[in-house]
């Protein structure tokens, strides 16, 4: 497997190089909005040393970023009135993998609504900023 490349593009939002639209922060871990979201209020959530994926990962890291994502799950299911949570996770490209530092997709779902396909289109800034802030307040509420 290749080395964690620090030039991947969530390194680059993990630095603060580049702009995200942030869900939740604490000092290991780092969750931020989908740009192309599979369902509204797609959320990534990343451990904020590096690792490429699963493979690699700390395991205490993992822990912490699978602690998160069922926060941000509970937290989806209120925001978006969803019926269910979809979580991904890929390794590697013939897993599915596209942006080589590990994060685990929380998406939430409706019955009966398709996802989009992955990456398939960019979401406008005002309703990622809409979902970011929906998400931002049902994970303060508890
Ligand atoms: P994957 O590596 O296959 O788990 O998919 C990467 C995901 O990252 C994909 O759903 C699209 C999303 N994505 C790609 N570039 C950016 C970006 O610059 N910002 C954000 N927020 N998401 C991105």
């Amino acid at each position: 497997m290749p080395s964690y490349d620090p030039n991947n593009i969530f390194a680059k939002i993990l630095r603060g190089e580049l702009p995200c639209y942030k869900i939740y922060e604490d000092d290991k871990t780092f969750a931020f909005l989908d740009i192309m979201p599979r369902a509204p209020g797609h959320t990534l959530v990343l451990p904020k040393a590096p690792a490429r994926n699963m493979l690699d990962v700390a395991p205490e890291d993992l822990g912490h970023v699978i602690g998160v994502a069922q926060k941000i799950a509970k937290a989806g299911m209120k925001a978006f009135a969803a019926d269910g949570i979809t979580i991904q996770q890929f390794n590697e490209g013939a897993g599915g993998q596209v942006v080589f530092h590990l994060h685990v997709h929380v998406i939430p779902r409706r019955e009966g609504v398709p996802m989009k396909p992955p990456a398939s289109e960019k979401e406008k800034p005002d309703v990622l900023a809409d979902h970011a802030k929906k998400l931002v307040a049902a994970l303060a509420a508890g």
